[in-house]
């Protein structure tokens, strides 16, 4: 029997869909299919529509470039109401990007292999879910094959991001220490973000001036990815990003399982998580801290800062069990407590934290997602119930809304900001429902 919150999630989502085959993240604010969007999306409609799960994962697929790149925004619709455009990113300077649609040249992170690992499990029509794999499947080896080929500077199996916006965390304080390496122009340009959701919600003027200045670094080099390599200021290796790579190199060897094929693929898939894992656990783990964190390449040095993306290793497999408890600690002891939900995007206890803010202290319901299931991969069940039922209980109360303050103010009076009848808010709480 379907509870009421689940018939609102459906009602957000059916709401979002847009004639193309893809669905919006938030009406207003996010017009165009971005690409971690649309993996998690793709879970809640597979839960009572698979035909449109698979649309939304075909349509994202759709928009690959000849080099196994796929774009974190995908322009399938002409609208001004989004800044910056298509005509800002200019995808078609890059000698192998997607023919039919332009897009932005960032991608997102990994995680269509482990949705298509979940599609399949929950479809009740097994047939027709591995039929659309068999012939999917080889452009989301190709996407992870992009990334050892092209985003892996020192051949350690760490890929690295070249811009904020790839790690999805846009404007976690992580990023801060980047900025102030950089100088870049005060451009004159139209935010229309803002127009949408209050300004004390969104990034700041100066952190677009540097979003917008590494990527006319890109354009300027065509979107070369050896050129973005040497001259990016921002070069980071994230572990939330890692660690999408290797779940879902982890999902696509078992499908490939499945289908029983491509042995020479599954092979690779293990050795790339193999390398991934380990330089993970060598490079990007804090013992001071007591989770992962992420390294400025650029500058040769670890920002030494936690934030919700520190525990996502766990999704992975990536920890020993040993780290894994320390990590629930951690988790426990600093974000968590009586005084606040989990899990809050950046640490609560660092001076920089702003529970109101974006990426600099707001739950986020996608990472909550992965946070759950990695806390039961290690059989944690009490922690990760938590991290269910503070989720669930925060859209119960507020809505399906992109961002969740933390603390628990006065008992309830605590509150969620940025867009409303937010797609992946509703699909995970059908999921998690489910
Ligand atoms: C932007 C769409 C995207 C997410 C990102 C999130 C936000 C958009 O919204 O970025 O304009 O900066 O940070 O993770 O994919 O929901």
């Amino acid at each position: 029997m379907k509870t009421q919150l689940i018939q609102d999630a459906i009602d957000v989502l059916e709401g979002n869909v847009q004639k193309g085959g893809f669905t919006i993240p938030s009406k207003g604010l996010y017009p165009f299919q971005w690409k971690w969007d649309s993996g998690f999306i793709a879970l809640g409609f597979g839960h009572y529509d698979m035909d449109k799960a698979l649309r939304e994962m075909s349509t994202l697929l759709d928009s690959q470039w000849g080099n196994g790149f796929i774009p974190h925004i995908v322009f399938h619709t002409k609208t001004d109401t989004y800044f910056p455009g298509e005509d800002f990113h200019q995808s078609e300077l890059h000698p192998q990007s997607s023919k039919k649609y332009r897009s932005t040249g960032m991608t997102q992170p990994p995680v269509l292999g482990f949705v298509l690992e979940r599609l399949y499990q929950m479809s009740k029509e097994k047939a027709q879910v591995l039929e659309f794999i068999d012939a999917h499947i080889d452009k989301v080896y190709d996407n992870h094959a992009y990334f050892y080929n092209n985003r892996d500077r020192d051949r350690d199996g760490l890929i690295y991001i070249y811009h904020n916006w790839e790690s999805g965390t846009d404007n976690s304080p992580i990023w801060d220490v980047v900025w102030e390496t950089m100088d870049p122009p005060h451009y004159e340009f139209e935010r229309k973000d803002t127009t949408h959701v209050d300004a004390s919600q969104r990034p700041t003027k100066r952190e677009y001036d540097h979003y917008l200045h590494i990527i006319e670094m890109a354009k300027a080099v065509n979107y070369n990815d050896q050129a973005i390599a040497e001259q990016s200021p921002f070069l980071v290796q994230d572990p939330l990003f890692n660690a999408m790579l290797v779940r879902s190199n982890e999902a696509l060897i078992s499908l490939y399982e499945l289908i029983g094929r491509s042995l020479d693929k599954q092979e690779q898939l293990e050795q790339w998580s193999q390398k991934t894992t380990k330089a993970m656990n060598i490079k990007l783990f804090d013992e001071a801290l007591g989770a992962y964190i992420h390294y400025d390449l650029r500058n040769d040095k670890p920002i030494a800062a936690l934030t919700s993306s520190s525990f996502t290793p766990l999704f992975a497999g990536v920890p020993s069990s040993e780290r894994a408890l320390q990590m629930a600690q951690v988790l426990t002891q600093r974000f968590g407590g009586k005084d606040r939900y989990l899990c809050a995007s950046f640490d609560p206890e660092d001076e920089r934290f702003n529970p109101k803010k974006y990426w600099r202290g707001p739950i986020w319901i996608n990472v909550n997602w992965l946070l759950y299931h990695g806390l039961k991969r290690y059989g944690m069940e009490a922690l990760s119930a938590q991290v269910r039922s503070d989720s669930l209980h925060l859209i119960e109360q507020f809505g399906f809304y992109e961002y969740f303050d933390p603390r628990k103010i006065n008992g309830e009076k605590t509150n969620a900001y940025g867009g409303g009848n937010f797609s992946w808010t509703a699909a995970l709480t059908i999921d998690l429902l489910s």
